[in-house]
């Protein structure tokens, strides 16, 4: 049976890695699959986001260094609120750097990410070792990679041979690598013939979600829940305009974020039959 057929609560006890089990115990818990990026610039508004739409997340995505008045207290208000509404969280680094650089990247400057995310991502563009790098100091704080696969953008150049090198690097690196940002699934994907009857399953986490709008300006491009999780067998959607844009207030941001996660739910359940 396929592991994207099988539910999240049986998938969570087959990863090693804490922050994918934690991760899938947190779906089922809260019955939401919906990953909300929070794009905002402002600390205040962040928060205010956030603490908004706790209730219907299982992750927290962030960009953190697009907020212009950044400092430790927005780390210290953001993790209370992941105890708070019980989700966890991205910070989308997007790393894509040699080993060395990426470890002083991860672990130090302002933001000090691998302290407070406990999942991040990387490109596969610079190979192994940029995974060698983020998981010397990773692992031993429970942290999970996602690698970027495929992108959701228009013209996007990861696809075909280079999404299968992203596959195979992860393949060698199951203690950390937890999964992909990803449009579609990767079992099969760059095996050799041998790997499909491995029992390997990792996470696909989907951006470029809207159930209103096909895209935007800037060439991304959206599919609906159902065609993401139903039909392309993705595990967690992630929205963020569809959910906090067009300057709406915080009652119809949170109406919306529960629409998203009725509708990611729906669709996870419509391909468990
Ligand atoms: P929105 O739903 O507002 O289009 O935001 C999508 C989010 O997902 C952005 O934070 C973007 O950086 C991220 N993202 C994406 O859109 N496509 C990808 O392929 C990878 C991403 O991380």
């Amino acid at each position: 049976r396929p592991t994207f057929t099988r539910s999240y609560t049986e998938r969570a006890g087959k990863f090693s890695n804490p922050a994918a089990r934690q991760l899938l115990e947190v779906m089922a818990r809260k019955q939401s699959n919906l990953c909300i990026s929070v794009d905002v610039t402002l600390k205040g508004e962040f928060l205010e986001v956030v603490d908004a739409v706790g209730p219907y997340t299982c992750l927290i995505k962030t960009h953190i260094d697009i907020i212009e008045d950044f400092d430790q207290d927005l780390i210290t208000q953001l993790k209370n609120l992941s105890s708070k509404h019980d989700f966890l969280i991205f910070e989308d680094r997007k790393f894509a750097d040699i080993g060395n650089t990426v470890v002083l990247q991860y672990s130090k400057g302002v933001h000090k990410i691998a302290s407070w995310s406990d999942i991040t991502n990387a490109h596969a563009i610079p190979g192994p070792s940029i995974i060698t790098g983020l998981a010397s100091v990773g692992v031993p704080l429970g942290r999970g990679l996602l690698l970027l696969a495929e992108m959701s953008s228009k013209g996007s150049l990861a696809s075909g041979s280079y999404t299968e090198g992203a596959v195979r690097m992860a393949r060698d690196h199951r203690d950390f690598v937890i999964g992909f940002i990803a449009q579609n699934r990767m079992e099969g994907i760059g095996s050799r013939g041998f790997e499909a009857e491995v029992d390997e399953d990792f996470l696909i986490i989907t951006p470029g979600v809207g159930l209103d709008q096909s895209g935007d300006s800037m060439g991304q491009q959206y599919r609906t829940p159902f065609q993401v999780v139903a039909e392309g067998g993705s595990d967690v959607i992630i929205v963020g305009r569809g959910i906090y844009g067009g300057g709406v207030d915080i009652p119809t941001i949170q109406t919306r974020a529960e629409r998203y996660r009725a509708e990611g739910w729906k669709a996870y359940e419509a391909r468990l039959k």
